[in-house]
């Protein structure tokens, strides 16, 4: 990113992306995905608010690996509360800052700027979106294609890969997420704190880029059929993964 403009441009580019891989994937909910196509102008249109994306897949889709109450929560109650949370914390922002109509991409580019809330819950909306799309029944397995290439490129072998992902989740202490990221041509594996996510324009994200993959390791995503156990977790997630929305988000990325 040699200047301000390469820079705006890759993250509105980034978070486009990655929306429109959303957007393909809740086809259910024709309100978020057409918002999403052009999402990278309109995601909250002038005077909207943004809303929860219904999960693309029933609570109960991914049982045994992830239960039922488990995505009832994480979804209906923790998912939503940063979605209001967000539509609040916008309220007390400056209009100039961030302009009428607020996309991610706009959001984290300038996040130095906002107010903290704003950090922890966009990062905790745009997270929940991705990661919900990034899991489906009957996932997991190995992905296929160009991102499958590249993984063996970037990391000697998939069970390399998948060993280094899972050590980055283990290792993040307290609550966070692990990534995949694209990264100046690369691809990197990473962890942030909180709801922060690679996208984010600040000192603390080592790598930024755009997410490939997202594994959420806050003990709200398995405490109930899990306890203390992240390791059973991350075991149970790699049954679930969606590794044909990755590979989708990592084309689009790379073009
Ligand atoms: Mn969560």
């Amino acid at each position: 990113m040699e200047n301000n403009n390469s820079r705006r441009n890759f993250l509105k580019k980034s978070a486009a992306l990655a929306l429109g891989a959303i957007a393909a994937t809740t086809a259910a909910n024709a309100a978020f995905a057409s918002n999403s196509l052009t999402a990278e102008k309109m995601l909250k249109p002038d005077g909207e608010k943004f809303t929860l994306p219904p999960l693309p897949y029933s609570y109960d889709a991914l049982e045994p690996h992830i239960d039922k109450l488990t995505m009832e929560i994480h979804h209906d109650k923790h998912h939503q509360a940063y979605v209001t949370n967000l539509n609040k914390a916008l309220e007390t922002v400056d209009s100039t800052i961030l302009g009428s109509s607020i996309t991610f991409a706009t959001i984290f580019e300038k996040i130095n700027k906002l107010p903290v809330a704003i950090r922890n819950n966009a990062g905790g909306h745009y997270n929940h979106s991705l990661f919900w799309t990034l899991m489906k029944p009957n996932g997991g397995s190995e992905p296929k294609g160009i991102l499958a290439n590249t993984i063996n490129t970037s990391f000697g072998s998939f069970d390399e890969f998948k060993k280094q992902f899972t050590d980055a989740s283990m290792k993040r202490f307290g609550s966070g997420w692990a990534w995949l990221v694209h990264s100046n041509g690369k691809l990197i594996i990473t962890s942030t704190p909180n709801q922060d996510n690679p996208l984010m324009q600040m000192d603390s994200i080592e790598i930024k880029g755009t997410p490939i993959l997202a594994l959420d390791v806050w003990e709200h995503a398995y405490y109930l059929k899990n306890q203390n156990r992240r390791a059973e977790y991350i075991a149970s997630w790699w049954n679930v993964v969606n590794w044909k929305t990755s590979e989708d988000i990592f084309i689009a990325a790379t073009k």
